[in-house]
Order: C-alpha cells, then sequence, then structure tokens
C-alpha cells in the first residue's frame, strides 16, 4: 500500500500531466513497486482531487477488454478507470486538441445502470436487468505516457487514459438487441478505419461489467444506480489528428461523431 507521501507525488505527477496535455515517464521507472492496487489507489486519490474541483462522477470506464485492444497495446488484462462529468464532451461538437497529447478514439457500448449492482457472483442475466438503457459512445483515449507506451499499474494510475467521451445515436432497452453481434465501423473523413462487432469485448459487452463488478467488489464498492458504463473498444483504437471528422457507425443503435479542432 502506498504511504501518504508517495500516493501526493504520484497524483500531482499524473494530474500534472493531465492538466498540461504533457507527457511523464513510466511510473515504475522511479516506483518499481508500484502494483495495480497501487494504481488504483491513485486513480481514488484524483477522483477525490477532481470531486474538490466541483467535478461530479458520472461512470466507469472498462478497457482493455478486446483483444484486438490488448494486441495493441501488450497488455493481456483489462483494466478499469473513472469517468466525470468534466470528461464529456457534445455530440456533433468540437474536441480540443490541444488539451490533448496524442488522442485515439473507440467505438464502445455505453450501458446507463438503474439498479446498484455488487458483488463477484452476478450474472450476465443481473446486469441486463439492471440496465436502464444501452447507447452508443466513442472515447477519446489520451495516454499521458511518451508513445502511449505503459505497463499496467502505471496507466492504471493514469486512469487508464481517460480523457473524452461523446455519446450518441439512440438509447435502447438491452432486452430487444443482441448485444453480441452489434456491428461497429468507425470512419475518419469518410474513409473507414476499423470495423468490428460487439461480442469482440469480452463475447458480450456486459462481461465487461462483470468483470467491473468483481474489481469493484475486490476494493469494497458497487456500481451505483445511474452509473453510466463504457465497456471497451470493440476495435484497436485509432489515432485522430486536428480537423479530423469522426464518425462511428453503430448497428441498429444510431451513430455517434464530432471533430478533432
Ligand atoms: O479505454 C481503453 O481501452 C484504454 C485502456 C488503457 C490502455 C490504452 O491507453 O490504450
Ligand atoms: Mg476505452
Amino acid at each position: 500500500m502506498l504511504d501518504a507521501k508517495t500516493l501526493k507525488i504520484l497524483a500531482d505527477r499524473v494530474l500534472h500531466a493531465q492538466d498540461t496535455a504533457t507527457t511523464m515517464a513510466k511510473l515504475t521507472d522511479e516506483f518499481p513497486d508500484l502494483s495495480i492496487s497501487d494504481g488504483y489507489d491513485v486513480q481514488d486519490e484524483l477522483t477525490r482531487r477532481w470531486v474538490a474541483r466541483g467535478d461530479r462522477q458520472v461512470g466507469v470506464k472498462a478497457g482493455l477488454t478486446s483483444k484486438a485492444k490488448m494486441d495493441q497495446m501488450g497488455v493481456h488484462l483489462p483494466g478499469f478507470g473513472v469517468l466525470m462529468a468534466s470528461h464529456a464532451r457534445p455530440e456533433n461538437g468540437v474536441i480540443a486538441i490541444d488539451e490533448l497529447i496524442h488522442p485515439r478514439i473507440e467505438a464502445e457500448i455505453a450501458f446507463v445502470m438503474n439498479a446498484e449492482l455488487g458483488g463477484d457472483d452476478v450474472t450476465l442475466e443481473q446486469v441486463i436487468a439492471a440496465t436502464d438503457y444501452v447507447i452508443p459512445a466513442v472515447e477519446v483515449i489520451d495516454s499521458r505516457f511518451e508513445k502511449f507506451k505503459f505497463d499496467l499499474p502505471s496507466v492504471i494510475a493514469d486512469n487508464c487514459s481517460t480523457a473524452r467521451y461523446v455519446t450518441g445515436g439512440r438509447p435502447l432497452d438491452p432486452r430487444g438487441l443482441d448485444l453480441r453481434t452489434l456491428g461497429v465501423v468507425i470512419e475518419v473523413n469518410g474513409e473507414i478505419q476499423a470495423l468490428g462487432a460487439s461480442a469482440a469485448v469480452l463475447g458480450h459487452p456486459a462481461e465487461a461489467i462483470r468483470l467491473l463488478l468483481r474489481h469493484l467488489a475486490a476494493r469494497g464498492q458497487t456500481l451505483k444506480a445511474g452509473s453510466f458504463v463504457m465497456t471497451g473498444g470493440i476495435t484497436e483504437a485509432i489515432p485522430v489528428a486536428r480537423g479530423d471528422n469522426v464518425l462511428a457507425r453503430f448497428q441498429d443503435m444510431g451513430s455517434v461523431s464530432f471533430r478533432m479542432g
């Protein structure tokens, strides 16, 4: 467990990199004993600081939940991050690229929960029963580590590269959808950059929520009613640059679009 002084040094360093869009060295270079659990303690400290600034936690994200994403990053365990209200951006808007270092986009299925869930033995059916609706989302990730190179404790302390997210399309009842077979296409400037089907996320995107629940249970936490949960990129993440027009089409669910400006 991190002592208070080290926790402060790490949270200061991560917040500075995020706030100023500057890179930092892998945290394990200086703190080689940093564990995955320590990384989540840094996330908790970041969350306390964001709330102290007047921000609000709206949910949680699961990342590294598809083989394409894990292979792209060379990391073979999912990770989780905190989603704050200040990370959200409106659909059809402009995302300020000057606030980011080297953004990449991910098309994800997001869930909004209508009941609290907790524990490590929640079934897929119970996750669906506790879901108010699912909605298409695009996450803009931005590692604060140079060239997106990190290890799991470092990237977790950096809130799993969370930067921005945009929702769009139609909120739908998951009970009327086959959530394993939804096709997704990511276009940038009208060119298809990646495509996939929702089963790429652990066979079913709600499996990412089961993993999240196990992670929360291990930390004595639950997933609160009203939480917004992003289940992870269906394809590899796609780099974007200033002026790029992003469009992610989700079969039966509509699309999400915005511009990097
Ligand atoms: O949302 C994600 O899948 C990001 C997880 C962290 C790894 C990365 O930066 O790609
Ligand atoms: Mg993601």
